[in-house]
C-alpha cells in the first residue's frame, strides 16, 4: 500500500480558508499527487482532484452523503434533510422531483422572464449614474425566480429577500458577522417558504400548475407522504438561491468580456461561440471550490487505503484547472470548447457525472441559458463602458467576486 501525502500539521481549517480556492491545487502540486490527506474541521479529510478522482468520487457504490458537509455550510448555504445529504433510493426520488421541474419549457420560459426583466430595466439604467451590475442582477433574478417559481413576492420584499438569498451563499466559509448573517437568513427564508408551503397545501396560496412550488409541496414520497414543510422549504430553497447566485457567474462573464473584448463580436449571433464562451466562464472562474462525500465502505484506489467514514473533498475547482486536463489551464480560451464534446467528469464547476442517478447539479441547464441569455444582452442589447475599478478577484475569498460588483456607466439600449 503507498502511503498517501499527508500534510503534517494538526489542523488545516484555517489554511484552507486563507488558502481559498487554491488550498487543494497548491498541496497537490506541492506533494507531486491527486491525493493527499489533512484534517480540516479536526476531522481526517482526504483530498482529491483530476478526471480519475472525479469519476472514483461520483460512484455512489463507495461514497455517501449522509452527514458529509460540514455543519457549518449546511447551516447556511444548504440546508439540513435537503436532496444534497441523501444517498440510494431516498436521494433518486427526491432528485426526480427536482429535475422534473427543469423541462426544456420551464428552462425557456425563465429564460424570457429574464430576458424580459433584463430588457425592461435598461431605461433606468440609461438614466443613471455608474449601476454596479452585480447588485441589479441579484435583486433581477430574486424577482424573476421567485415569478417562474410561483413564489409571491411583492416589490416591497425584493431587497429584503434577495439580501436573504445572498447572505446564505456568502456564509459558509466565513467567520464572525459574515456566517452569522447566513444562519440568520436561513432561518428567516425557511420560515417564509415553509409557511408558503402550508398556505399552499391548505388552498389559501394556490400554486400556478407546473410551477417549482407546486411540485414541491405535492410531491409525494415512495411511501405516498407529504415532504415535512420544513424539508419541502429547503428544496425550495434549493431552486431559489442558487438561481440568484447565477448573477456572480454572470458578473464573471462580463468580466471576461471586459478583459478579452474579441469575443465581444464572436458572441454576437452566434450560439456556438457564445456557448463556448460561457463554458470556459464556468471552467475559469472560481464559484464552488470543492464537493464533500463521506467512504462509505472501505476500499483501496491506486494504491491508497480509503477507510470507511473518512471524509472526501474533490477540488472542482483545481480540476477545473488541472494541468493535465487542460492546455494552458491559466489562460481563458474559449475556443479550447469548439468542436469537442463535454466530458462528465471534467468540467466540473456544478460537480460532475449524471443529473439524475447523481448529485450532479440540478440547475446546470438553467445555469448555462441565463449566462447565455446574460451575454447576448450585454453584447447586443445595450452597450456601456467600465470605468476604472477594483476587478482584482482574491482566490483566497470564498466564494469570490471583484470588490466592484462591477460596475458599469454610460449605459445605453442598441437593439
Ligand atoms: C448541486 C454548483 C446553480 C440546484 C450543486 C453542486 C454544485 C453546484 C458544486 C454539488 C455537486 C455535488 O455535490 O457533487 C452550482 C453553481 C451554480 C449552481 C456554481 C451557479 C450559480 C444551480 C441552480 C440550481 C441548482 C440554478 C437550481 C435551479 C442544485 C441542487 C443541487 C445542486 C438542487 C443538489 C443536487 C444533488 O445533491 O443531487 N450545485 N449550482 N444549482 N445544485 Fe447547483
Ligand atoms: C448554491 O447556492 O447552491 C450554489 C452556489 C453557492 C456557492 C458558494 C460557495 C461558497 C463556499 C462553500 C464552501 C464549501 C466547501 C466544501
Amino acid at each position: 500500500m503507498a502511503t498517501m501525502p499527508a500534510d503534517r500539521s494538526p489542523d488545516s481549517t484555517l489554511a484552507f480558508l486563507r488558502a481559498g480556492y487554491r488550498f487543494i491545487g497548491e498541496r497537490c502540486d506541492r506533494y507531486g499527487s491527486d491525493v493527499f490527506q489533512t484534517r480540516i474541521l479536526l476531522a481526517p479529510t482526504i483530498c482529491l482532484r483530476g478526471r480519475p478522482a472525479a469519476t472514483l468520487f461520483y460512484d455512489a457504490e463507495r461514497f455517501q452523503r449522509r452527514e458529509a458537509m460540514p455543519l457549518r455550510v449546511q447551516r447556511t448555504l444548504i440546508g439540513r434533510g435537503g436532496v444534497q445529504g441523501l444517498d440510494g433510493p431516498e436521494h433518486r426520488d427526491r432528485k426526480a422531483m427536482l429535475m422534473s421541474i427543469m423541462t426544456p419549457a420551464a428552462i425557456r420560459q425563465l429564460g424570457q422572464l429574464f430576458d424580459d426583466e433584463w430588457q425592461a430595466r435598461i431605461p433606468a439604467w440609461e438614466g443613471a449614474a455608474p449601476v454596479t451590475l452585480y447588485d441589479e442582477l441579484g435583486r433581477l433574478l430574486t424577482r424573476v425566480v421567485c415569478a417562474w417559481a410561483g413564489v409571491p413576492l411583492a416589490a416591497s420584499q425584493v431587497d429584503r429577500r434577495s439580501v436573504e438569498l445572498h447572505a446564505m451563499i456568502e456564509a459558509p466559509a466565513m467567520v464572525g458577522p459574515r456566517h452569522w448573517r447566513g444562519l440568520l437568513a436561513r432561518r428567516r427564508a425557511e420560515r417564509w417558504i415553509a409557511d408558503l408551503i402550508e398556505r399552499t397545501r391548505t388552498g389559501i396560496s394556490p400554486a400556478p400548475a407546473g410551477s417549482a412550488l407546486q411540485v414541491i409541496a405535492e410531491h409525494r414520497d415512495a411511501r405516498g407522504r407529504l415532504l415535512p414543510r420544513r424539508i419541502a422549504a429547503v428544496e425550495l430553497l434549493n431552486v431559489l438561491r442558487p438561481t440568484v447566485a447565477v448573477d456572480r457567474f454572470i458578473v464573471f462573464a462580463a468580466l471576461a468580456l471586459h478583459d478579452h473584448p474579441a469575443w465581444r463580436q464572436r458572441v454576437r449571433d452566434d450560439d456556438e461561440a457564445t456557448e463556448q464562451f460561457v463554458q470556459e466562464v464556468r471552467r475559469y472562474y472560481p464559484f464552488f471550490p470543492a464537493a464533500a462525500a463521506q467512504v462509505r465502505r472501505s476500499f483501496d484506489w491506486q494504491g491508497h487505503h480509503f477507510p470507511r467514514g473518512r471524509r472526501v473533498l474533490l477540488d472542482l475547482y483545481g480540476t477545473n484547472h488541472h494541468p493535465a486536463l487542460w492546455s494552458e489551464p491559466e489562460l481563458f480560451r474559449p475556443q479550447r470548447f469548439a468542436g469537442r464534446p463535454v466530458d462528465a467528469f471534467q468540467l466540473i464547476p456544478q460537480g460532475g457525472g449524471d443529473h439524475w442517478t447523481g448529485h450532479r447539479c440540478a440547475g446546470e441547464w438553467i445555469t448555462i441559458d441565463l449566462m447565455k441569455r446574460a451575454v447576448t444582452n450585454l453584447t447586443s442589447v445595450m452597450r456601456y463602458e467600465v470605468p476604472p475599478q477594483d476587478l482584482a478577484l482574491d482566490l483566497r475569498r470564498m466564494p469570490a467576486l471583484p470588490p466592484s460588483g462591477l460596475t458599469l456607466t454610460n449605459i445605453r439600449r442598441t437593439a
